[in-house]
């Protein structure tokens, strides 16, 4: 029985969607040509080179605006059912507005869409993945609320040109990562230091902007293209070290994954009491004369929740919290009153924000699953870096026992997940890290201007485990 049990915790449910997935700035290359305008991203790697390793840019990365056949043969080839990419805002937007739609970049997604679905690979499209047009930015980006109405009108042009192909659309990838990065830490583009401040003005106006994305997809689209929209969370586990901390890890679900998850998944919407409680008392003691969380109308509260068909989970890594602080004053961090360690014993990666902690995977999928009605979930990126080699062992092994725990969560806990794309299927532009950390499981010779794509041992490993439907142990 025992046997009998591990066995079919092995085996992935009947009609799991089994796919790889990329991101547009990370692989597309083309950056100024074929009418695209300029992103937050172009703007950043070109003009402040010192913060990225090597210099490095998204110029060219794996040129895949003119390979991505080849990218569709490998997935093919490789069994994937699905494949997650993401649309650059600027190859179809170049003035930010829609007074000129470009055709060429309109086209773009087209051919890769038809040549995906020509080979029975299903897509999944991400309206945003962090290269927003730089003249919206210098109207203020995300931290301008009428970036709901900007994003809308993007939205609706995407669901109208590609609505009747594409079943499964993602609005933003990652907001906490958005706006902790690009608008508090300010080493993601564009690169604003605002902590405190920055991150929770971008999370207002991202979760409106997501919601007047999806309002648009149900007025407008879903009678005729019968699709789902979903929002996308990055999030980590984290656990109390010991159950004397148990209160503080779950203040610091609240402000990490409730911060998102609440004010759509939640029954009475809005942000967790427990942020507005403590971001405004610190915002008081600290001389602002309101709180430093912005407040929802009750219009914004209702909009906003409910305002997802499944949940997708970006999910690598975990921490512990202990007691104490952490972070600059004002700052998200320092509002949670908590403080993040990591245990010396997590196996490391090549990032060094990315600990090997399988049995996190599991946490909090369930956490997830008990807090929100377990809502249908999509692992939209899980995967791990190292410094580019082919015989990836150490990749290998992240895969399995996640996707063990996974399953585990599916079969132990009831917790309802659809499917699973892995980051990624190329070695790509690792953000401030360039090409030094790599991702793929397949391998992209950035030395080659062919940008040759080789497979490693682990995407091998991925063929053999689609083909079983079932993970391969040995
Ligand atoms: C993802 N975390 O971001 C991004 O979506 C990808 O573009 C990127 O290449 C990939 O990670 C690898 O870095 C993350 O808090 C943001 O654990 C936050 C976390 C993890 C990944």
């Amino acid at each position: 029985k025992d046997v009998e049990d591990e066995e079919k915790h092995l085996r992935f449910p009947p009609n799991f969607l089994l796919g790889a997935a990329t991101a547009a700035y990370q692989i597309e290359g083309a950056w100024n040509v074929s009418g695209k305008g300029e992103s937050t991203w172009d703007r950043l790697v070109h003009e402040h080179p010192d913060r990225i390793y090597n210099g490095d840019t998204g110029d060219v990365a794996a040129n895949s605006y003119y390979q991505y056949k080849e990218d569709v043969a490998i997935l093919k080839n490789l069994g994937f059912k699905s494949y997650r990419f993401s649309v650059s805002w600027p190859r179809i937007l170049p003035t930010g507005f829609p007074n000129k739609i470009n055709a060429e970049g309109v086209q773009y997604y087209h051919d890769l869409i038809d040549e995906l679905k020509a080979n029975g690979i299903e897509p999944m499209l991400t309206l945003y993945h962090w290269d927003h047009p730089q003249v919206l930015e210098d109207m203020g980006g995300w931290l301008n609320e009428e970036m709901a109405n900007w994003f809308g009108d993007y939205a609706r042009i995407i669901f109208r040109e590609y609505g009747s192909k594409v079943k499964k659309f993602i609005t933003i990838n990652e907001p906490k990562a958005v706006c902790k990065n690009g608008y508090s830490l300010g080493i993601h583009a564009p690169g604003k230091r605002l902590p405190g401040l920055g991150e929770y003005m971008c999370i207002h106006n991202v979760l409106k902007s997501h919601a007047t994305a999806y309002r648009i997809y149900d007025s407008e689209f879903r009678s005729t293209y019968q699709g789902e929209v979903g929002v996308l969370l990055d999030v980590m586990a984290y656990m109390p070290q010991n159950f004397e901390f148990d209160a503080a890890a779950e203040t610091s679900f609240q402000f990490n994954v409730g911060w998102t998850m609440h004010p759509i998944f939640s029954k009475e919407g809005d942000y967790p009491s427990v942020m507005k409680q403590l971001v405004g008392n610190r915002s008081k003691a600290e001389g602002f004369m309101q709180s430093r969380l912005p407040v929802f109308s009750d219009y914004w509260i209702n909009l906003i929740r409910s305002s997802a068909d499944f949940l997708a989970v970006n999910h690598y890594t975990s921490r512990l919290v202990v007691s104490g602080t952490m972070g600059e004053i004002p700052s998200h961090e320092h509002d949670q009153g908590v403080r993040e360690v990591v245990d010396s014993f997590w196996k490391s990666s090549a990032s060094n924000w990315l600990k090997v902690v399988p049995e996190g995977f599991r946490y909090i999928l369930v956490q997830l699953a008990r807090n929100y009605g377990n809502p249908p979930i999509y692992i939209t990126e899980n995967g791990v870096s190292d410094h580019g080699t082919l015989n990836d062992d150490d990749r290998i092994y992240y895969y399995r026992e996640y996707l063990k725990q996974m399953l585990l969560a599916i079969y132990e806990d009831g917790v309802d997940i659809r499917g699973y794309f892995l980051w990624s299927l190329l070695d790509n532009f690792e953000w401030n890290e360039g090409y030094s950390e790599r991702f793929g499981i397949v391998f992209v010779d950035y030395e080659d201007p062919k940008r040759q794509r080789i497979l490693k041992k682990s995407a091998s490993w991925w063929k053999e485990v689609i083909a079983a439907g079932k993970i391969e142990t040995n």
